[in-house]
């Protein structure tokens, strides 16, 4: 086994620096909002791999189902030399798909990225444990400005798994769609993981748990102000909302204020009045329909070959090419 090498284009000071910038922006602005890259510190990242245990959280395990089933089928589909996965985060569903693609015979390379340094070193590790046989080669950056970066000299599939393509609004997903087409040679693939438009009895628990995991993730990105821009918040003076906006068909999490709240943000130099109710927006999660989600890589250029969804219609896993 070769251990894997780690490329880190996210500089700590980078982050910072970009954190500075969205929470400037964010925090100054009416309704105010972060975006969600931000909860995935060490502590953000251990508390997303228990949200994905969580009986109401079906997400994960729909698609680690969807990927078993038909793990085969899409290596087949595929013939992929080189398997990016963007947000990989701790590519614990990713080894059913390199189990396939390597069976098929093809893979030679897997590059997982992730914004969690910690999470991508201890997933780049285990992976290159269990496929000896595999180059492992981590990539610690922002997905949407990664792609300039892949490597090149195979057949390359870039998965996006785990429905994190919902996190970004419309303008954003054509942006993000448009890149990924553009580095992208004819032929070569996408394959996206991407949550469906279900009933909200069972969409808005799955965003707000019971035993209170997910409101706890919400929480952290307060955490993460205040760790990395000194800031004063008080995080458990905030309340875990999640609703679902079925105008736009996305959840939207929010940090509502239990009472009147000034905070500093003593490395901006900025303070942040918050009124007794006041929400701050702090992820959308869109959900998606078939004939949508066609649409949207048709109109980034891409082709749809194959769509796999669960007996529910949950979630779908769809394979489109360049
Ligand atoms: C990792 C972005 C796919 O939107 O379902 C889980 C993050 N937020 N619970 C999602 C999340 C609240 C998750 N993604």
């Amino acid at each position: 086994m070769t251990a894997p090498t780690l490329e880190v284009h996210l500089s700590d000071a980078q982050m910072t620096e970009a954190l500075r910038w969205d929470a400037r922006a964010g925090l100054t602005a009416s309704p105010k909002w972060l975006p969600p890259k931000w909860f995935y510190d060490a502590r953000g990242s251990e508390l997303f791999e228990q949200i994905t245990e969580l009986p109401e959280y079906y997400p994960t395990r729909t698609e680690r189902e969807l990927l078993r089933a038909n793990a085969a089928d899409i290596a087949s589909s595929s013939g992929a030399e080189i398997l990016v996965e963007l947000g990989s985060g701790s590519s614990e569903k990713t080894r059913l798909l390199l189990n396939a693609l390597t069976e098929h015979g093809t893979l030679e390379q897997y590059v997982p990225q992730d914004v969690s340094a910690t999470a991508l070193q201890g997933a780049a590790d285990q992976i290159s444990a269990d496929f000896p046989s595999l180059r492992v080669h981590g990539v610690v950056s922002d997905f949407t400005d990664t792609l300039h970066n892949l490597p090149s000299g195979g057949r390359r599939m870039i998965a996006f798994l785990g429905g994190t393509l919902g996190n970004l609004i419309p303008a954003e997903r054509k942006e993000f769609l448009d890149s990924v087409y553009a580095v992208l040679e004819p032929g070569e693939q996408l394959l996206l993981g991407v949550g469906l438009v279900i009933e909200p009895d069972v969409l808005v628990p799955a965003y707000d748990d019971k035993q209170g995991v997910t409101a706890e993730f919400n929480r952290n990105v307060l955490s993460v102000l205040n760790d990395r821009l000194d800031a004063d918040f008080v995080p458990e003076r905030f309340r875990h909302v999640a609703l679902w906006d079925s105008d736009n068909e996305w959840i939207e999490m929010r940090l509502e204020a239990e009472s009147d709240m000034t905070v500093h943000i003593r490395d901006l130099d900025l303070t942040v009045e918050f009124a007794r109710h006041e929400q701050l927006r702090t992820e959308i999660s869109a959900k998606f329909r078939i004939d949508g989600i066609e649409h949207e890589l048709a109109a980034s250029g891409f082709g749809t070959q194959k769509i796999w969804t669960d007996t529910d219609d949950r979630f779908a896993l769809v394979l489109a090419q360049r």
